[in-house]
């Protein structure tokens, strides 16, 4: 497993509704706990549910004991489902009630290597979120020709991504991460979700990523 967060996403053969790393009320001043409730156990949990669900219908298909002409729409709602089940459990795991400084060592490095440095990083991951049209994501990640950094805007769960592509940082921008509190404001959610980044988890994602492939 790529991620070790990724683990208590799955058990017992079916997609499971990982436990939120901190308390609901925890994240403030970036999110309030009715934000963070709705999110977790409405939208993530029907991502979840949404994978079981086209999971089980593949899986009959397989076995001969539901029809083909599903198979389509199946692996689509799979793509869908499962993308938001991954992305959401990334995302609990990269932000923290606490503001941490910027990273040093070798994730400082990598960031400097594509971006020209950490500072010039945030302000290119926050204009790619601002500039997704509608529902998706802003997503840091290695991309795995190079093994460099980059930035892809993500539309909804599952559009726009190189396969291999390994995230480390991930930001919904989807209206439901946001709207209670900032209403169309954007821009405000991102400037406040960067000041609660956990780089710590970050920089273990990256470093994980790294150790696999030297
Ligand atoms: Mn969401």
């Amino acid at each position: 497993m790529e991620n070790d967060c990724l683990c208590d996403g799955y058990a017992e053969g079916r997609y499971v509704l990982p436990l939120l790393p901190y308390d609901m009320t925890a994240l403030e001043p970036l999110l309030d706990a009715e934000t963070v409730s709705i999110h977790h156990s409405k939208h993530h949990a029907a991502y979840v549910h949404g994978a079981n669900i086209a999971a089980e219908t593949l899986r009959k298909i397989a076995a001969g004991e539901e029809a083909d002409k599903w198979t389509t729409s199946a692996t689509q709602n799979f793509a869908f489902n499962l993308g938001g089940h991954l992305l959401h459990s990334l995302y609990w795991e990269n932000i923290c009630p606490v503001s941490l400084p910027l990273p040093e060592g070798k994730l400082a490095e990598a960031l400097r290597t594509s971006f020209g440095s950490p500072e010039c990083f945030l302000s290119m991951f926050r204009n790619v979120c601002l500039g997704v049209q509608g529902c998706g994501w802003g997503v840091l990640g290695i991309e795995p020709i190079s093994r460099r950094l980059v930035i892809w805007g993500v539309l909804r769960h599952q559009d726009v991504l190189v396969p291999g592509f390994r995230p480390l940082l991930v930001c919904d921008v989807w209206e439901h991460a946001y709207y209670l509190r900032y209403r169309n404001d954007r821009a405000a959610y991102l400037d406040a979700f960067l000041r609660q980044v956990n780089w710590q988890v970050v920089e273990e994602r990256f470093n994980h990523c790294c150790m696999c492939h030297e």
